[in-house]
């Protein structure tokens, strides 16, 4: 084959440049080149995944490491599409992988997980990985693609029948990037262990090929059986934590909590998978409904008498280990480490929902 680059129109070397740009400063894309952007690779791939089965048409996920600590994910979704994207003239899932932020261009809405934090998307997995390989069952038929530091190696190309829908993708982090290529299992498990609790339902198989181990994460309950998880070695005051879920103008919420007795406040939250140490409109929505429900109960029940003060917010929530997961369409992250939601939106939402089925529960 003659040089890919040849090849290229100048629409597509503009591709060339944009992936360029992320191996010149990938710290501006992945965060860092230390551990934590290793393993962020994995995470942007596994989020592409997540997004799939929020969408509902996945339900397991599989990520592989390798001996030489090469990374598979392997998902049962529809398939990325190969179809030929009308104005870059290439397949679909070539676009994905070489065009920077190509996610947002399938639009298609929903709650996509994938574009939050970093967000960064699979092309730029690609162009920090020495190479990248995927695979696409749809429509009958596996397709597959390589690529070298984000450059195509060779055009998409049917390899045979395929009986199953879903998407394969292996990659090597580049030892010209990173500092360091070892993986580390417990990080990755850490992570799909919290995945799993925030997307019910959602399998999630971690296997290590370096030490034959494996493990796969699994929760029906979802956030319910997190709560339960973190007060797992506490003496907790009601055996099943409080569950509420609800939509309302487009954000999803859902909380689980459960009273120990200690007296220690442990409230972690996500936005849209995302933990979100900081806190933000979902948190300060959650504690102002928490407030006002256990006063209004205390009242109406006689806890409180008419010359009694109301309990404050701390008072309601000593000893509560909490779960609040929402997810939106457009997260706002603010704050020191960017890990504070700030979509005022949420507030109002969550007050509400917390408002009437704790109040109901
Ligand atoms: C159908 C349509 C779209 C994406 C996918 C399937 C899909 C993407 C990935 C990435 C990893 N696994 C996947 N499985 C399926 C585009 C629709 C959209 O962008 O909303």
């Amino acid at each position: 084959m003659s040089s890919n680059v040849q090849q290229y129109s100048a629409n597509e070397i503009q591709v060339l440049e944009g992936l360029e740009a992320v191996r010149k400063r990938p710290g501006m894309y992945i965060g860092s080149t230390g551990p934590k952007g290793l393993h962020h690779l994995v995470y942007e791939i596994v989020d592409n995944s997540i997004d799939e089965a929020l969408a509902g048409y996945c339900s397991n996920i599989e990520v592989i490491i390798h001996k030489d600590n090469s990374i598979t994910v392997v998902d049962n979704g529809r398939g990325i599409p190969v179809d030929i994207h009308p104005k870059l003239n290439k397949p679909a899932v070539e676009v994905v992988f070489t065009v920077l932020h190509a996610g947002g261009k399938f639009g298609g809405g929903g709650y996509k997980v994938s574009g939050g934090l970093h967000g960064v998307g699979a092309s730029v997995v690609n162009a920090l990985s020495e190479w990248l390989e995927v695979r696409v069952r749809r429509n009958g038929k596996e397709y597959y693609q390589k690529y070298e530091r984000g450059r195509v190696l060779c055009d998409l190309k049917e390899v045979g029948d395929a009986e199953s829908t879903g998407t394969t993708v292996s990659f090597k982090p580049d030892a010209e990037i990173f500092e360091e290529l070892e993986y580390d299992y417990d990080t990755l498990a850490q992570r799909f262990r919290e995945l799993a609790f925030l997307n019910k339902g959602i399998s999630i198989t971690l296997k290590d090929e370096r030490e034959e181990k494996e493990e796969k994460f699994h929760y029906e309950g979802g956030i319910k059986e997190f709560v339960k998880y973190l007060n797992r070695n506490k003496e907790v005051l009601s055996e099943e934590p409080i569950y509420v879920e609800g939509v309302k103008d487009d954000v999803i919420v859902e909380i689980a909590m459960q009273y120990n007795d200690s007296y220690n406040e442990n409230i972690f939250s996500f936005a849209n998978n995302i933990h979100t140490p900081e806190g933000g409109t979902h948190v300060s929505g959650f504690k102002t409904a928490l407030t006002k429900v256990i006063n209004d109960y205390a009242r109406k029940y006689g806890f409180l008498k008419e010359n009694d003060k109301n309990l404050a917010g701390e008072d309601t929530r000593e000893g509560l280990t909490a779960v609040i997961s929402v997810k939106i369409t457009n997260p706002q992250f603010e704050g020191q480490t960017k890990t504070k939601l700030g979509n005022t939106e949420v507030r109002s939402v969550v007050d509400t929902i917390v408002g009437d089925k704790v109040a109901a529960f």
